[in-house]
Protein backbone atom coordinates (compact mmCIF):
# COMPACT_ATOMS: atom_id res chain seq x y z
CA UNK A 1 0.00 0.00 0.00
CA UNK A 2 1.30 3.67 -0.63
CA UNK A 3 -0.37 6.67 0.14
CA UNK A 4 1.03 9.96 -1.11
CA UNK A 5 0.12 13.61 -0.77
CA UNK A 6 -0.89 15.40 -3.92
CA UNK A 7 -0.81 19.27 -4.23
CA UNK A 8 -2.97 20.30 -7.36
CA UNK A 9 -2.60 23.72 -8.22
CA UNK A 10 -3.95 26.02 -11.79
CA UNK A 11 -3.87 29.84 -12.60
CA UNK A 12 -4.81 29.72 -16.25
CA UNK A 13 -7.92 28.43 -18.17
CA UNK A 14 -11.28 27.41 -16.18
CA UNK A 15 -9.10 26.62 -12.97
CA UNK A 16 -11.98 24.80 -11.16
CA UNK A 17 -12.97 22.55 -13.65
CA UNK A 18 -9.28 21.41 -14.74
CA UNK A 19 -9.38 20.81 -10.78
CA UNK A 20 -12.19 18.79 -10.36
CA UNK A 21 -11.23 16.82 -13.52
CA UNK A 22 -8.09 16.17 -12.26
CA UNK A 23 -9.49 15.00 -8.88
CA UNK A 24 -11.86 12.82 -10.83
CA UNK A 25 -8.83 11.33 -13.15
CA UNK A 26 -7.66 9.90 -9.44
CA UNK A 27 -10.39 7.68 -9.53
CA UNK A 28 -11.38 5.46 -6.26
CA UNK A 29 -7.54 6.16 -5.38
CA UNK A 30 -8.88 9.08 -3.52
CA UNK A 31 -8.96 8.96 0.36
CA UNK A 32 -9.58 13.11 1.36
CA UNK A 33 -9.61 15.94 -0.77
CA UNK A 34 -8.92 19.28 0.84
CA UNK A 35 -10.90 22.50 0.86
CA UNK A 36 -9.83 24.88 -1.90
CA UNK A 37 -7.90 27.91 -1.98
CA UNK A 38 -7.29 31.00 -3.97
CA UNK A 39 -3.56 31.63 -3.31
CA UNK A 40 -1.06 34.63 -4.30
CA UNK A 41 1.59 33.46 -6.68
CA UNK A 42 4.44 32.02 -4.81
CA UNK A 43 7.84 32.67 -6.58
CA UNK A 44 8.42 36.27 -7.79
CA UNK A 45 6.74 35.40 -11.22
CA UNK A 46 3.88 38.18 -11.94
CA UNK A 47 0.70 36.48 -12.94
CA UNK A 48 -3.06 35.57 -11.98
CA UNK A 49 -3.74 34.06 -8.51
CA UNK A 50 -3.90 29.73 -8.29
CA UNK A 51 -6.94 27.90 -7.09
CA UNK A 52 -4.68 25.03 -4.92
CA UNK A 53 -6.05 22.28 -3.03
CA UNK A 54 -4.38 18.46 -1.70
CA UNK A 55 -5.89 15.39 -2.47
CA UNK A 56 -4.78 12.26 -0.02
CA UNK A 57 -4.58 9.25 -2.44
CA UNK A 58 -4.01 5.69 -1.85
CA UNK A 59 -3.09 2.56 -3.77
CA UNK A 60 -1.86 -0.65 -2.98
CA UNK A 61 -0.49 -0.74 -6.89
CA UNK A 62 1.26 2.27 -6.97
CA UNK A 63 5.23 2.82 -5.66
CA UNK A 64 6.49 6.99 -5.93
CA UNK A 65 7.12 7.06 -9.04
CA UNK A 66 3.96 5.19 -10.74
CA UNK A 67 2.65 8.60 -8.78
CA UNK A 68 4.95 10.39 -10.66
CA UNK A 69 3.85 9.31 -13.74
CA UNK A 70 -0.27 9.28 -13.20
CA UNK A 71 0.39 13.37 -11.84
CA UNK A 72 2.33 13.74 -15.38
CA UNK A 73 -0.67 12.41 -17.26
CA UNK A 74 -3.24 14.26 -15.21
CA UNK A 75 -0.90 17.47 -16.52
CA UNK A 76 -0.82 16.16 -19.99
CA UNK A 77 -4.86 15.39 -19.65
CA UNK A 78 -5.33 19.66 -18.93
CA UNK A 79 -2.72 20.41 -21.85
CA UNK A 80 0.06 21.96 -19.56
CA UNK A 81 2.18 23.47 -20.96
CA UNK A 82 6.22 24.72 -19.21
CA UNK A 83 7.11 27.99 -20.54
CA UNK A 84 8.48 29.64 -17.59
CA UNK A 85 9.39 28.02 -13.75
CA UNK A 86 7.13 28.84 -11.40
CA UNK A 87 4.67 30.92 -14.00
CA UNK A 88 1.52 30.16 -14.76
CA UNK A 89 -0.66 26.46 -15.93
CA UNK A 90 -3.59 25.19 -16.16
CA UNK A 91 -2.69 22.44 -14.20
CA UNK A 92 0.27 21.45 -11.81
CA UNK A 93 0.81 18.28 -10.10
CA UNK A 94 3.56 17.87 -7.54
CA UNK A 95 4.08 14.93 -4.98
CA UNK A 96 4.56 16.36 -1.71
CA UNK A 97 5.20 13.35 -0.07
CA UNK A 98 4.58 9.58 -0.58
CA UNK A 99 4.80 7.38 2.47
CA UNK A 100 8.57 7.56 3.99
CA UNK A 101 10.32 8.20 0.87
CA UNK A 102 13.05 9.97 1.08
CA UNK A 103 15.02 10.83 -2.25
CA UNK A 104 17.27 13.44 -3.59
CA UNK A 105 16.89 12.46 -7.39
CA UNK A 106 15.55 15.78 -9.52
CA UNK A 107 13.28 13.57 -11.46
CA UNK A 108 11.52 12.76 -7.93
CA UNK A 109 12.46 14.85 -4.60
CA UNK A 110 10.88 13.41 -1.65
CA UNK A 111 9.38 14.99 0.45
CA UNK A 112 8.85 18.22 -2.37
CA UNK A 113 11.81 20.44 -1.51
CA UNK A 114 10.05 23.05 -1.32
CA UNK A 115 6.26 22.43 0.15
CA UNK A 116 8.04 23.69 4.00
CA UNK A 117 8.01 27.24 2.56
CA UNK A 118 4.29 26.77 1.09
CA UNK A 119 1.16 28.02 2.93
CA UNK A 120 -0.48 27.16 -0.31
CA UNK A 121 0.53 23.11 0.38
CA UNK A 122 0.38 23.22 4.20
CA UNK A 123 -3.10 24.46 4.80
CA UNK A 124 -4.84 22.60 2.01
CA UNK A 125 -2.71 19.35 3.82
CA UNK A 126 -4.09 19.74 7.31
CA UNK A 127 -7.71 19.96 5.94
CA UNK A 128 -6.44 15.70 4.83
CA UNK A 129 -4.31 14.79 7.14
CA UNK A 130 -4.53 17.26 10.86
CA UNK A 131 -1.63 15.73 12.31
CA UNK A 132 0.88 15.18 9.06
CA UNK A 133 4.67 15.62 10.21
CA UNK A 134 6.70 17.08 7.60
CA UNK A 135 10.89 16.51 8.19
CA UNK A 136 10.05 15.86 11.02
CA UNK A 137 7.62 18.52 11.91
CA UNK A 138 4.47 19.12 12.15
CA UNK A 139 3.28 20.56 9.43
CA UNK A 140 1.02 22.91 11.92
CA UNK A 141 4.61 24.19 12.70
CA UNK A 142 5.78 24.80 9.37
CA UNK A 143 2.70 26.78 9.01
CA UNK A 144 3.38 28.63 12.27
CA UNK A 145 6.65 29.57 10.96
CA UNK A 146 6.00 31.05 7.73
CA UNK A 147 4.94 35.01 7.89
CA UNK A 148 1.64 36.48 8.41
CA UNK A 149 1.78 37.50 5.02
CA UNK A 150 2.35 34.03 3.72
CA UNK A 151 -0.42 32.65 5.81
CA UNK A 152 -3.16 34.87 5.13
CA UNK A 153 -2.78 35.26 1.44
CA UNK A 154 -4.29 31.50 1.18
CA UNK A 155 -7.97 32.83 1.47
CA UNK A 156 -10.97 29.71 1.42
CA UNK A 157 -12.82 29.51 -1.27
CA UNK A 158 -16.05 27.67 -2.59
CA UNK A 159 -14.71 23.84 -3.37
CA UNK A 160 -14.46 22.27 -6.62
CA UNK A 161 -15.99 19.19 -5.66
N1 LIG B 1 10.07 16.64 -9.73
C1 LIG B 1 10.99 16.40 -8.74
N2 LIG B 1 10.40 16.13 -7.59
C2 LIG B 1 9.04 16.23 -7.81
C3 LIG B 1 7.91 16.05 -6.97
N3 LIG B 1 8.02 15.75 -5.67
N4 LIG B 1 6.67 16.20 -7.53
C4 LIG B 1 10.45 16.96 -11.09
C5 LIG B 1 6.54 16.53 -8.85
N5 LIG B 1 7.61 16.69 -9.71
C6 LIG B 1 8.84 16.55 -9.18
O1 LIG B 1 8.53 20.07 -12.60
C7 LIG B 1 9.89 19.99 -12.95
C8 LIG B 1 10.40 18.59 -12.64
O2 LIG B 1 10.30 18.36 -11.26
C9 LIG B 1 9.65 17.44 -13.28
O3 LIG B 1 10.32 17.00 -14.41
C10 LIG B 1 9.61 16.35 -12.20
O4 LIG B 1 10.24 15.15 -12.64
P1 LIG B 1 7.56 20.76 -13.58
O5 LIG B 1 6.19 20.56 -13.01
O6 LIG B 1 7.83 20.31 -14.93
O7 LIG B 1 8.05 22.28 -13.55
P2 LIG B 1 7.55 23.44 -12.67
O8 LIG B 1 6.31 23.02 -11.94
O9 LIG B 1 7.49 24.70 -13.47
O10 LIG B 1 8.75 23.65 -11.71
P3 LIG B 1 8.77 23.29 -10.26
O11 LIG B 1 10.08 23.68 -9.72
O12 LIG B 1 8.28 21.88 -10.03
O13 LIG B 1 7.68 24.29 -9.71
P4 LIG B 1 6.74 23.97 -8.61
O14 LIG B 1 7.53 23.80 -7.38
O15 LIG B 1 5.80 22.90 -9.02
O16 LIG B 1 5.94 25.33 -8.48
N6 LIG B 1 2.05 29.57 -6.56
C11 LIG B 1 0.84 29.24 -6.03
N7 LIG B 1 0.16 30.12 -5.27
N8 LIG B 1 0.29 28.02 -6.26
C12 LIG B 1 0.93 27.08 -7.03
O17 LIG B 1 0.37 25.98 -7.23
N9 LIG B 1 2.93 26.50 -8.30
C13 LIG B 1 4.14 26.76 -8.77
C14 LIG B 1 4.93 25.71 -9.42
C15 LIG B 1 4.74 28.10 -8.58
N10 LIG B 1 3.94 29.02 -7.80
C16 LIG B 1 2.74 28.67 -7.31
C17 LIG B 1 2.21 27.38 -7.58
MG1 LIG C 1 5.52 20.96 -10.57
Amino acid sequence: MSRVVLSLGSNLGDSRALLGAAVDGLGDTVVAVSHTYATPPWGGVEQDDFLNLVVLAEDADADAREWLLRAQRLEQVAERTRVVRWGPRTLDVDLVACDDVVSDDPELTLPHPRAHLRAFVLRPWLDVQPDAVLHGVPVTEHLAALSPAERDGVRRVEDVR
